[in-house]
């Protein structure tokens, strides 16, 4: 990584990619903060003592994405890093029950999304021969709970496409890690339940989970390695937790 990188976080608005945005300026990085929520990352922007752009955009919607990146201009097109973080779960119910509107938006934003938001970036980066895609999966894409198949395999397919994409851009100098992360106390599980704050919070109860800060740690340890070591895959889980369904809670 350059001494003072440029870095785009998508998901900055909030939780881990916001944790990301402050632990990468703390290093004198060049940040573009993206998100559909144009207030927080404005709030973030001023928040922050980092040279900085916000991109409002829905990674959804891959015209707007790619119209955004290609209207970057000097220094911030010259991305070093891209922290493909913003994701989502929506329900939590078992499948033949499911809600297809929650599948949609999982696997259009988690899947689809990652991918509209890491062509543009990769071809940018292979063809200046540097760069370092870096996409926050989770347990859940390493191993299924119930109620979580579609979240699951959405999270087992950003693993699977990190592992393509790591031999896509072999010999360009472009490396690709993927963090796993167990539970980390942020909105997700208010996102995850439609605003129900009280359900949301049962899900970190008696435990201590991971902070966003925590995760946005790793990330950047992850890119701040030297440029010939590639941290393919990390696993990080809170101490009380030892899978997806096991956690210790008092
Ligand atoms: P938060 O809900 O706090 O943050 C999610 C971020 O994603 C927000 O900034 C949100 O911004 C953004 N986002 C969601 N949908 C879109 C979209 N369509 N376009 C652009 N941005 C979008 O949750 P976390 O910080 O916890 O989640 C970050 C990532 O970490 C996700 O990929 C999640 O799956 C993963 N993860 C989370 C874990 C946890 O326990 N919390 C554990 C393992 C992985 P906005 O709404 O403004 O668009
Ligand atoms: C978030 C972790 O276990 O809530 O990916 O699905 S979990």
């Amino acid at each position: 990584m350059r001494q003072h990188p440029t870095v785009l976080i998508t998901g900055a608005s909030s939780g881990i990619g916001e944790a990301c945005a402050r632990a990468f300026a703390e290093r004198g990085a060049r940040l573009v903060l993206a998100a559909r929520r144009r207030d927080r990352l404005e709030a973030l922007q001023a928040a922050l003592a980092a040279d900085s752009v916000v991109l409002p955009l829905d990674v959804r919607d891959r015209a707007a994405v790619e119209e955004a990146l290609a209207g970057l201009t000097p220094p911030f097109d010259d991305l070093d890093v891209l922290v493909n973080n913003a994701g989502l779960a929506a329900g939590l119910d078992p499948l033949p029950e499911g809600d297809v509107d929650h599948w949609d938006r999982m696997l259009d934003t988690n899947v689809r999304g990652v991918l509209n938001v890491t062509r543009p970036v990769v071809r940018g980066m292979v063809a200046r021969g540097r760069g370092h895609v870096i996409t926050i999966g989770s347990i859940a894409g390493q191993e299924t709970y119930p109620g979580g198949a579609v979240y699951c395999a959405s999270k087992a397919a950003v693993d699977r496409l990190t592992e393509g994409l790591r031999m896509d851009v072999l010999g360009s100098g472009v490396r690709v890690s993927t963090i796993d992360p167990g539970l980390v106390e942020t909105e997700f599980s208010i996102v995850r339940f439609d605003g129900d704050t009280e359900r949301a919070g049962k899900v970190y109860e008696g435990l201590t989970p991971l902070r966003a800060e925590d995760v946005a740690d790793a990330v950047r340890w992850v890119a701040e390695r030297p440029g010939h070591v590639q941290v393919a895959e990390m696993l990080l889980l809170p101490t009380d937790q030892a899978s997806a369904t096991r956690t210790a809670r008092r």
